[in-house]
Formats: C-alpha cells, sequence, structure tokens
C-alpha cells in the first residue's frame, strides 16, 4: 500500500501551467476498448484460494503485495511481489507494488477476492505526465480495474477503498494480515483492529496464516511444475552461455564478473531475471559458500564453481550448481574431489522417493561425504565413519561441508520456509514436492588438515528434484554431471558456440 518515500529533489520541480495541463491531456488516441485477456494463472490460482478459504473460513484475510524500496534517492529496486501474494493473486514478474489481496468472508460461506491497487490513472491526472513513480509518462500505462478483473478472474477496486473494507464489522469478524509484506499495511490492520476495541496480540494468529501460505506451496500441481520445467530449460541454456563463454571470461580477467554477466543475460532474455544472486566462484573462492561478490579472476586449469537459477515470470526459480573445468578437463585431484561430490548426490537422488522423510537425503548424502573424507584420512585420529556421524559427539567431517543437502524450491529459492519441523525436515516425501539435491566439499587453500593437491578445490553439484509416485525424477537432468559427461559437453558446446 505504501512505498518507500522518495526524497523530493526541489530543484527539480517544474512550473506547471494550466495551459501545458490542458494541452497535454488532449490528442491521444482512445484506450483499447478490450481488456486484457484472462490469464492462464487465474486457473491455477482459484483453488488455491478456495484451500485457503477452507482453512480460514469466516475470517477475513489480508495479503499485501509490498511497495518499491528505494535504492537511492528517487531511484527504486526493481519490485519483486511478496511470494504469498504472487501465489494467491497470479501476479508476478514486477506487478503491482502496493497492491493488496483481500479474502473477504461471506454470509453464505467462502470468500470473496478482492485486488486492491492503483489503476491506471486518467490523461487529465497530475499523475499521467508529472509521476515518475506511478504515471504513464514515465512506467508506462498501468492496468485499469477492468484489465485486472478480466485477467486474474478476481475482483478489482481503487487501493483507497482497501481501508473501509477492513474496518467493516471488525470487531466481529478475525482479521489476518501477511506481516512481513507490508509495515504500512500490518500498522493499518493494527489500527483497525484497535478502533474495533481489539485489545490481545493478533500476531500469532497473523503467523498462522503466514505458515499455512508458505506451507501450502510445498507440493506442487502440473501447472507449477511446467513453470519450474520452464525455469531450468532456461538455466540450462545461461549455463551454456558461459561455457561457450568461459575462454572470453579468462581472456578480459575478473572473469567472475563475465560469468555473472552472461548467466544474467540469459536470465532476463528468457525469463523475469536470476531467482537468486549467481555464485560465480573460481578457484578458492569456491570455498566460500555465498560467494556472490565475483570479482575473482577465472584461471586455467582452476574449476569453477556456478550456482545459478533463472526465475521465470510467474516467480518459480531454478537453482542449479555445476563445477566446470575451465581448461575443459578435470585434473586429477580435481576429479577425485568431484567423484567423491558426485557418489555423495546420488546417494541424495536414490532417496528421494515417496515415504522417505526430507532429512533422509542428506542422511543418505552426508555419508558417502562423510565415508571419503574417512578413506582420505582427513578424520581425526582413530574416528570411524559411525563416530563423526553421531550428531550428539562427532560432526568431524562437517569442518569440509557444512550446508545441507536438500531445501524445498518453488517461488521462492528456499521455498516453505516457514513451515514447521514436522512439515519440512522431518515430513515424508510425497509426489509433488521438488526439493534440491546438493552436496559439496570445500577445501580451502589455507587448511592445514587437507593435503596440498587438494587445498583450494570446491565442489558442488546441485540439481532440481520432483518427487514422483515410485521415486524421483531430475528436472535438471539434461545438465551433464559425470566428468566424462561435463567435458564433453563443455567441448561440445564450446564448438558450437552461445545457444
Ligand atoms: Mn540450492
Amino acid at each position: 500500500m505504501t512505498s518507500e518515500e522518495q526524497p523530493k529533489a526541489e530543484h527539480r520541480s517544474r512550473p506547471t501551467s494550466a495551459e501545458f495541463r490542458d494541452f497535454v491531456a488532449t490528442g491521444w488516441s482512445p484506450r483499447a476498448s478490450e481488456p486484457t485477456p484472462r490469464s492462464e494463472v487465474a486457473d491455477v490460482t482459484a483453488p488455491r484460494r478456495e484451500a485457503v478459504s477452507a482453512e480460514f473460513t469466516g475470517e477475513r484475510l489480508v495479503i499485501p503485495a509490498g511497495g518499491l524500496k528505494v535504492r537511492s534517492n528517487d531511484c527504486d529496486y526493481v519490485f519483486r511481489p511478496h511470494t504469498a501474494f504472487a501465489w494467491l493473486s497470479g501476479l508476478g514478474a514486477d506487478r503491482e507494488p502496493d497492491a493488496v489481496l483481500v479474502l473477504d468472508p461471506l454470509a453464505e460461506g467462502g470468500h470473496e477476492t478482492t485486488l486492491f491497487f492503483r489503476p491506471l490513472a486518467p490523461r487529465d491526472s497530475e499523475e499521467f505526465f508529472a509521476d515518475s513513480r506511478y504515471g504513464e509518462f514515465w512506467v508506462g500505462a498501468r492496468p485499469t480495474i477492468a484489465d485486472v478483473e478480466s485477467e486474474l478472474g478476481v475482483r478489482a477496486r481503487h487501493i483507497d477503498e482497501l481501508k473501509d473494507v477492513l474496518a467493516k464489522d471488525a470487531g466481529q469478524v478475525q482479521l489476518r494480515v501477511v506481516r512481513d509484506a507490508d509495515a504500512a499495511v500490518t500498522a493499518l490492520v493494527d489500527e483497525v483492529r484497535q478502533e474495533a476495541g481489539v485489545t490481545e496480540s493478533q500476531t500469532e494468529a497473523d503467523e498462522a496464516l503466514s505458515r499455512s501460505l508458505s506451507t501450502r506451496r510445498m507440493v506442487k500441481d502440473d501447472w507449477e511444475v511446467g513453470e519450474l520445467r520452464k525455469a531450468v530449460a532456461a538455466t540450462h541454456h545461461g549455463f551454456e552461455g558461459v561455457i561457450a563463454d568461459l575462454p572470453e571470461a579468462v581472456r578480459r580477467g575478473r572473469g567472475e564478473r563475465w560469468v555473472e554477466g552472461v548467466f544474467g543475460l540469459y536470465a532476463r532474455h528468457e525469463g523475469n531475471g536470476v531467482g537468486y544472486d549467481s555464485i560465480c566462484a573460481s578457484g578458492d573462492h569456491a570455498n566460500t559458500l555465498h560467494w556472490i561478490k565475483n570479482t575473482g579472476d577465472i584461471r586455467d586449469g582452476d574449476l569453477i564453481l556456478v550456482d545459478a537459477g533463472v526465475e521465470v515470470d510467474s516467480l518459480f526459480t531454478a537453482d542449479v550448481t555445476r563445477t566446470l573445468p575451465v581448461s575443459g578437463r578435470f585434473s586429477e585431484p580435481q576429479r577425485r574431489v568431484y567423484e567423491a561430490v558426485l557418489a555423495a548426490q546420488e546417494a541424495g537422488l536414490a532417496a528421494v522417493k515417496p515415504g522417505n522423510r526430507f532429512k533422509d537425503v542428506h542422511a543418505a548424502a552426508i555419508r558417502v561425504i562423510a565415508e571419503h573424507l574417512h578413506g582420505w584420512g582427513l578424520l581425526p585420529d582413530g574416528v570411524t565413519v559411525e563416530q563423526t556421524l553421531d550428531a550428539e559427539h562427532g560432526q568431524y567431517h562437517r569442518r569440509w561441508m557444512v550446508h545441507g543437502t536438500s531445501h524445498h524450491l518453488g517461488m521462492d529459492v528456499h521455498d516453505c520456509q516457514l513451515a514447521l519441523r514436522e512439515d519440512y525436515m522431518d515430513a515424508e516425501l510425497v509426489p509433488g514436492m521438488v526439493l534440491t539435491v546438493e552436496p559439496g566439499l570445500y577445501f580451502k587453500a589455507d587448511d592445514e588438515l587437507v593435503p596440498d593437491d587438494l587445498r583450494g578445490i570446491g565442489v558442488r553439484i546441485e540439481d532440481d528434484v520432483l518427487v514422483t509416485r515410485d521415486g524421483h525424477e531430475n528436472l535438471s537432468g539434461d545438465m551433464p554431471r559425470t566428468v566424462e559427461d561435463v567435458e564433453r559437453w563443455m567441448a561440445h558446446v564450446q564448438e558450437r558456440g552461445r545457444p
């Protein structure tokens, strides 16, 4: 409802004459008479809202999109709607700053959904030419109320009507708001509650709504899996773009940035953008788990770890990691580490099947990691594999893989983060869940416990995996993973050029 305020620069204000106002308001072709056609996603969001409606019978639910955030002065960051809002409304990409979705309880049961937003202003308004944030001259024509109603299949209203709707019978109707989406809407809901005489804290009730909207996204329907497939396909192209440009990245210096840029090019061209900041980590940088500075050179003979994913307009994102030999060929020590990680990933993948628990995937992968570390003599003297895997007293192996093996994947790269432990880590895998399987081994250049030839090698292999009725499907399985396949892939792509 309320984007961050931009400071006004007085020296940039221009006098506006009555003559100019009249002149700028006229002489334009009539606007399109047909509203935006109904979108495919309108059919997908209706059952989502019905399920939420059934859980929160008789309650008023408020799900804000969030507002624009100032980057500096009068420049904002590109807008990204809150995921709960996008999932329930069907609006993705950069839509619709300051909008609020309200599920209003009906007397006869169920809810009516209304999207409150800032519709297109008429041409005789000040906004039309003067408002650099919302005005048609500055950001293009925004949708009208009729556009939104037609496109999304819900009722739409001007955002200015929101407060009255929230205040209506607020004392009798339980109100819940997704609190972290828009501070101003949360404050408005709290104010309405106070005016209605609700004195006890409603934070827990609000959090239960947020948790429900997060947990409900865990099992993907066919349409959602289709969006993830698109995201993975675009990500595959992005990786091939990176491989094709690797020699150029080496030649130019600061090659990690070149790789980030090339992947970003594919992400913006084929999708909405990157689903998270790309990790482009060459040599020892691969041992910094979230290396997103990407300032380094890429040197022949090193590995480069690229952890990147394209997000499509619906906001579903891929999350894939490949660790590539810059020269096109793994050295013997690189291959040794790589094949250990690959074996761990295979063990993790094999554990992705209905009936297994989410945490079983990590357990399977980390055991293989521990076995290799033990076999290489890296664990402290006398420590067995079973001893290091002991959660209470061991865990030595975690020095070289400190992260988990999996997370749910969807509209958020780390999806369903508000789910309870029993619904996430401890939950059984069921068909439709999508998770990553991403073990790694990280031998820092200054790790004195590691033999010389392994120092500075960091490897992670990450795929996006759909749980099916009889096991799993690796959605990113078309992207080569074995040593031989990766080497062949690189040679092929560099021979052929950019996809
Ligand atoms: Mn991941």
